[in-house]
């Protein structure tokens, strides 16, 4: 039986083909390197209707997906080809799975018929890393990859799709004629539902489903604490925002009269910013912290609490109550003074939700502890920042390099204000956490903090661009870092129409030298030669711009002035001498006297 509305299935369909229409319903865009393995699944991307943006390494091809889909919440797909490329994205992809990002990773892969000398066990590998394959068969496409999208985004985690060799050209095996649209929308819906489990049929009919397993009495513990609470704060992370709970959040600090401070990855989740004490751990201003300790209860949304957040264990005062919201069942965290953690599983905007029914109204104002702390005001005495003018008039250092805290300043005032900033790792990432200001978290992403691992800078960019077009992409990176994904610059420059890309050029592994040159290791395994990123940015066609000194800076205005449009790469020359004051914390944290 069929209907005039049914497709009558195209003979001869390939599994690459089948593959990328069935992805064109989830995806949009894909991040590629072609090879043996995933060449003919490239060539049908255009045709199902999505794009894909070339890239020059393999590990730039999960690195931009992931960006993508930390900005944009959608779902990207990274493709390579078997061994050397699989194996090629191995860094990003562990980034990936730690920064808990869904997404999907075609991949070619040994045959069905058993491995060739050069294939390894792509299935272990990836597991290794707690990431999923899904190996690809001729029959049941469709259904596979519904699967896979459905893992991915319920695991948040990136999920593999291996296609054996020798079925890169196979047909697939057409599924019969159901004698129904599968266009129409209630078709879908209905079948959906008739696959779910029952929680999920639910939600699909409407019907809301408990995304919480705190208990009645957790609920009441945590609602006690907060009624008796006299110097409350609310501490947001990435997962707060993740799901959706800014609103919730602005709410509770506001019933509570509490000040707000978030993580570094959910920087500018609260909007009102008079309020807001900024980033917790190393990258916050000392006088902010001193705040945090005073606290008598913390209310932390989605935050991980890992030990950057937590200042090595010192953010928080003696007997604070510490009411976790998380989904996941987190163990309270390591601290120096005893606190007493309060955990409320579940959702973090339903939490929320449930705390503020329970709620009484605000306090009568000029009570409340965020109105009685002072100098919280924008520019106000917890905010400021030592732009090291003070030491450095000019912003020069005594080795004639310039001080990065200068740089960074003045960068915070020629900076498009419409910009997506995307953080390499390294000594350095301190500088745009602390000076330049965010909008909202998903404007600034640094892709390699979960992971601990450098050299993903530069490989983001083509993500960030796809995500954010009309956006203008700001790379901040070490010089070792960009060597390390010098590949991509080319990427860069030919994907992004509106970039600037901040090398801190301090000649050395910076990171290293300020830990490990600082207990007394020999440094040059730590230097890097003065590499010249300006010239190798002009190499690309891109406009490079050597920075010796802040005046060099305003090169960038002028960039600005013209339409802020093409690529822009600012190779400012900095000084070892300063340190970052989250160094510090590591630093002591490693036994060392600063
Ligand atoms: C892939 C990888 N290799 C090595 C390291 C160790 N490491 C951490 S920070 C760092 C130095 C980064 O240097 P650079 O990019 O120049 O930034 P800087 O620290 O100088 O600001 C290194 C080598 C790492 N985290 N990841």
């Amino acid at each position: 039986m069929s209907s005039p509305n049914v497709p009558s299935p195209a003979p001869g369909r390939t599994l690459p083909r089948a593959l990328a229409h069935a992805l064109a319903r989830h995806s949009t865009h894909a991040f590629g390197l072609m090879g043996n393995g995933n060449a003919h699944f490239i060539d049908e991307l255009p045709a199902a209707g999505i794009s894909l943006t070339q890239v020059r390494h393999e590990a730039a091809t999960v690195a931009s997906a992931d960006a993508y889909t930390r900005i944009s919440g959608r779902l990207a797909i990274a493709t390579a080809t078997y061994g050397a490329g699989f194996t090629n994205t191995l860094t990003a992809l562990a980034e990936a799975a730690q920064a808990r990002t869904p997404m999907l990773v075609v991949v070619g892969d040994a045959p069905t018929t058993g491995a060739r000398p050069w294939d390894v066990d792509q299935e272990m590998l990836a597991a290794a890393m707690g990431v999923r394959t899904i190996t690809l068969a001729l029959d049941d496409l469709d259904a596979t990859v519904d699967r896979a999208v459905a893992s991915a985004q319920r695991s948040r985690r990136p999920i593999v799709l291996a296609i054996p060799y020798d079925l890169v050209t196979a047909e697939i095996i057409e599924p019969e004629p159901l004698g129904i649209d599968l266009n129409d929308p209630e078709v879908i819906r209905s079948l959906a539902a008739a696959t779910l489990p029952a929680a999920a049929r639910a939600a699909t009919r409407g019907e809301p489903r408990p995304r919480t397993a705190a208990t009645p009495a957790e609920l009441a513990e945590a609602l006690t604490a907060l009624g008796r609470a006299e110097r409350p704060l609310v501490l947001a992370g990435r997962g707060a925002w993740i799901s959706g709970a800014g609103p919730e959040l602005d709410a509770l600090a506001e019933r509570l009269g509490a000040p707000t401070a978030s993580t570094a990855l959910a920087r500018g989740i609260f909007s009102d910013a008079r309020y807001d004490l900024g980033v917790t751990g190393g990258f916050g201003q000392e006088s902010a912290m001193a705040v945090i300790a005073e606290a008598d209860v913390v209310v932390a949304v989605g935050a991980s609490l890992n030990q950057f957040t937590m200042r090595f264990g010192e953010l928080l005062g003696a007997e604070t109550t510490l009411i976790r919201v998380d989904s996941d069942q987190v163990a309270p965290p390591r601290t120096v003074h005893p606190v007493k953690q309060v955990l409320l599983r579940g959702d973090a905007k339903e939490v929320l939700r449930m705390l503020l029914a329970e709620l009484p109204g605000r306090r009568a104002s000029g009570a409340d502890w965020r109105e009685r702390l002072t100098g919280l005001e924008p520019g106000g005495a917890l905010r400021r920042r030592a732009d090291g003018l003070a030491e450095h008039p000019d912003g020069r250092c005594a080795d004639g390099r310039l001080d990065p805290r200068a740089v960074a300043a003045r960068l915070a005032e020629l900076l498009p204000e419409d910009r997506h900033v995307t953080s390499d790792g390294g000594h350095f990432i301190g500088w745009a956490n602390m000076f330049w200001p965010v909008d909202s978290p998903e404007r600034m992403i640094m892709v390699g903090t979960a992971y601990q691992t450098i050299g993903l800078g530069l490989a983001t960019v083509a993500g960030v661009a796809a995500a954010a077009p009309d956006s203008t992409v700001v790379v901040t990176t070490g010089d070792g870092g960009a060597l390390m994904s010098l590949a991509d610059l080319e990427t860069a420059v030919r994907t992004a129409g509106s970039c600037v890309i901040v090398v801190w050029n301090d000649a050395a592994y910076g990171a290293e030298v300020h830990l490990y040159g600082a207990m007394g290791l020999a440094e040059p395994p730590m230097l890097i030669p003065e590499t010249d990123f300006a010239a190798l940015a002009r190499s690309f066609g891109a406009t490079g711009v050597r920075v010796d000194s802040l005046a060099d800076l305003d090169a960038l205005r002028e960039w600005s002035a013209s339409g802020a449009r093409g690529t822009i790469l600012l190779d400012c020359r900095v000084s070892r001498s300063v340190v970052a004051p989250y160094q510090r914390e590591v630093q002591r944290a490693n036994g060392l006297e600063v």
